[in-house]
């Protein structure tokens, strides 16, 4: 395979909200451009970047995958991204190795809120950007309408370029704006056009269009507006050179017509990228030198070679598979590179270009080119490979925490002891899950973006792991601990028959402020308990302790002082005192007025404004407090905090109450009290499950 230098190089991620058509956008491209021979469909699940089971049996794409095709003697990198909120972090992740974004937008529907996210995520990393109005062909689909919905949820920047000819059912290609020709497209899927004068009934809709067109090139830079104002228009060579300068520099984002599915426009698509999008050459990258200061480089193929690893894949068969793309310098097979976020040595074998799941070996990557190796030891998504005479780092890719949980459970034993590699080789692969076993319910709890995502991961687990599991809400890691000080007394004594036992203590129990778990103090003095057996009552209070009281809860947040005893001169020993404990600190909780504990969340909602008001009722009435609210533009974070218990299903509320344009991502802040009606349930549904539990050991 061919190897691109630089400015022969355009790395594009294709973003935007769910079913615009990104992947079948994706699956045209790469067939107009020869770079496969048949034209694969979403529908057929057929397409080269929705390729994982998983993504053909839902017909969405579920993780960014890279794709190539040579155009103008040009490699155009493309990387197909997820539309789907709980997946989003894939898109932020192409975006940060992309020199420019298609954002893909369906006709019908205009912009909707995935694709005003990723805008403002292409806002922050300074992106060129185009958009297609895809889905052209389809009943209600409305240029002008997805236009006014682009520039309100997006950017007023948003221009076309090109108009499209015929309508709905009838559309059948399109007036390129700036060279004022037609091209008109078979419907058969086979890309073939003619190019001809603009009809005559579009002559007039074709003028004005593109007097609005010269109009914002001839605003984006002092000069052209001198020379508009002077010529009333601009020449074909200013309009040109205009609008790759104004788009380059983010000052418009020029809008093309498509149908991916009837393969419809595709060409100047492909002429945008190259004409209207950087090369890796025009984009000086920034990276962290070992000091930790942000530098910015120029990238440049000789000379020290830094490379960013932004994916990664856990393939069953071929196993570990790393993304990356070479910002600077030349990587080559069969060599052996540092990893500077791990310090460790890689080994690397051939260096594969990725065609979705299929690869082909290069003879050396680039700067600027996407590639990816198979088989490191190490090496995982956000590190840095690179000679460590480059002294380069990359700032790693900042993933969201998982916002939700739920509980698995292993179908049977054999998926018990699998369950934990193959979550491992998952987890590698997405970083937005957790997956860990909760200390306190010993429940194997799986955590993620949202109920699909997790849904998801445990469909994955099954295809590629052949691990089953059941998933069901978490259990709420509830507390328990105490409000009064008491004393207490236990003692245990058996002494019939043989060697006897004896144990006897008092303790003292006292409240401590939350966060404070438990402590124990020791208070003997003059041997009433010998030295030797203070540390079983400890134990036998540690262990009750941790068993619970009321509910089966660990009890926390108390100091249990042993201050006086007994012991028998030949019956006393360790199990006596740990059993004179452990009674010692049932009695005390008689008395010490226990109560329930409960985790409460720090939330934060991000929604348009219009809801803020049912979503913050829709808090109290979850018990929550609200702690802030904040507007910005249309948007609004309201912050809270609110029971865990009352969060369990809040991410269907959310998305129905808000039609989907809601987020939110809360976390872990403290244990409180919880309100004594609700604590007699936890009890009761605590006695029924032990219950339940002892019927099943009989
Ligand atoms: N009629 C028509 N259908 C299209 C067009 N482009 C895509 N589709 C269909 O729209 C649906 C969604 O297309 P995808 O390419 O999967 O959309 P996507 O943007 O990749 O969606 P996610 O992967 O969920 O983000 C599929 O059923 C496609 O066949 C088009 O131009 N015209
Ligand atoms: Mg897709």
């Amino acid at each position: 395979m061919k190897v691109y230098d630089a400015a022969n190089i355009r790395n594009i991620a294709l973003v935007g909200h769910s079913g615009a058509g990104k992947t079948q956008l994706t699956s045209a491209v790469l067939f107009d451009a020869g770079a496969v021979n048949r034209f694969g469909r979403v529908d057929d699940g057929t397409t080269v970047t929705d390729y994982d089971d998983e993504e053909i049996a839902r017909k969405h794409t579920l993780a960014a995958s890279p794709a190539w095709c040579e155009w103008r003697r040009t490699k155009i990198n493309l990387i197909d991204t997820p539309g789907m909120g709980n997946f989003l972090s894939d898109a932020r992740a192409a975006l940060r190795v992309s020199d420019g974004a298609v954002f893909v937008v369906d006709a019908v529907a205009g912009a909707e809120v995935q694709t005003e996210k990723v805008w403002a995520e292409a806002d922050v990393l300074g992106l060129a950007r185009i958009v297609v109005l895809n889905r052209l062909d389809r009943d209600r689909a409305s240029l002008d309408r997805a236009l006014a919905s682009i520039r309100e949820a997006c950017s007023r920047t948003v221009t076309p370029v090109q108009i499209p000819i015929g309508e709905e059912k009838s559309f059948a290609g399109i007036v390129d704006l700036v060279g004022m020709t037609a091209f008109s497209f078979k419907t058969d899927g086979s890309g073939a056009f003619e190019q001809g004068p603009v009809p005559a009934h579009l002559t007039d809709a074709a003028t004005s269009a593109r007097e609005a067109l010269i109009e914002m090139v001839a605003e984006a830079d002092d000069a052209l507006m001198e020379r508009f104002f002077e010529a009333g228009t601009l020449t074909q060579e200013e309009l040109v050179g205009g609008l790759r300068k104004a788009t380059l520099a983010g000052k418009i984002a020029p809008l093309f017509c498509t149908s991916a599915q009837l393969n419809i426009g595709i060409p100047s698509v492909l002429d945008a990228i190259i004409d209207y999008l950087p090369s890796p050459a025009d984009r000086p990258f920034t990276a962290l030198d070992p000091s930790g200061t942000e530098v910015t480089r120029t990238p440049s193929e000789t000379g020290p070679c830094a490379a960013f690893v932004w994916k990664t894949v856990a393939d069953p068969f071929a196993g570990r598979v790393t993304l990356f793309r070479v910002m600077t310098g030349t990587l080559k097979p069969d060599s052996s590179v540092y990893n500077v976020t791990r310090e460790t040595t890689e080994r690397l074998g051939h260096l594969l270009s990725m065609q979705g799941k299929n690869s082909t070996n290069v003879p050396e990557v680039k700067a600027g080119d996407i590639a990816a190796v198979a088989k490191l030891k190490d090496t995982l998504t956000n590190d840095t490979m690179a000679d460590k005479s480059a002294g380069l780092r990359f700032a790693p890719i900042a993933f969201p925490e998982p916002v939700l949980s739920y509980a698995i459970e292993p179908r049977s034993r054999g998926d018990e002891d699998k369950i934990s590699s193959s979550m491992h080789r998952l987890e590698e692969e997405d970083q937005t899950i957790r997956y860990t076993r909760d200390p306190q319910t010993k429940e194997l709890l799986l955590s993620g973006q949202g109920q699909l995502h997790i849904e998801v991961t445990v469909a994955k687990l099954k295809r590629r792991f052949g691990v089953e599991v059941n998933l069901k809400p978490p259990r709420i890691p509830y507390r328990e601990t105490i409000t009064a000080s008491t004393e207490a007394h236990g003692r245990h004594k058996k002494q019939t028959g043989g060697h006897g036992q004896f144990g006897d203590c008092k303790i003292r129990m006292e409240p401590l402020p939350r966060g404070a778990e438990f402590e124990f103090v020791d208070d003997i003095f003059g041997g009433a308990i010998p030295r030797q057996y203070v540390p079983a009552v400890e134990k036998g209070i540690q262990d009750a302790r941790l068993r619970g009281y009321l509910a089966g809860y660990p009890v926390v947040d108390f100091r249990a002082t042993v201050f006086d005893g007994s012991f028998h001169a030949v019956d006393s020993n360790e199990l006596s005192f740990k059993m004179a404990g452990s009674l010692a600190f049932k009695d005390g909780m008689s008395r010490a007025r226990p109560t329930i504990l409960e985790p409460v969340m720090t939330v934060e909602i991000y929604a348009p404004s219009d809801y803020a008001g049912d979503l913050m009722g829709d808090l109290n009435g979850r018990r929550g407090r609200i702690s802030g609210m904040e507007s910005r533009g249309s948007m609004t974070i309201i912050r809270a905090q609110v029971p865990m218990a009352e969060m369990l299903t809040y991410e269907q509320h959310l998305t129905s109450a808000t039609g989907g344009r809601g987020s939110y991502h809360m976390e872990y802040s403290h244990y409180d009290e919880v309100p004594a009606h609700l604590q007699t349930k936890i009890i009761a549904t605590a006695k029924a499950e032990r219950a339940g539990a002892e019927v099943e050991e009989v």
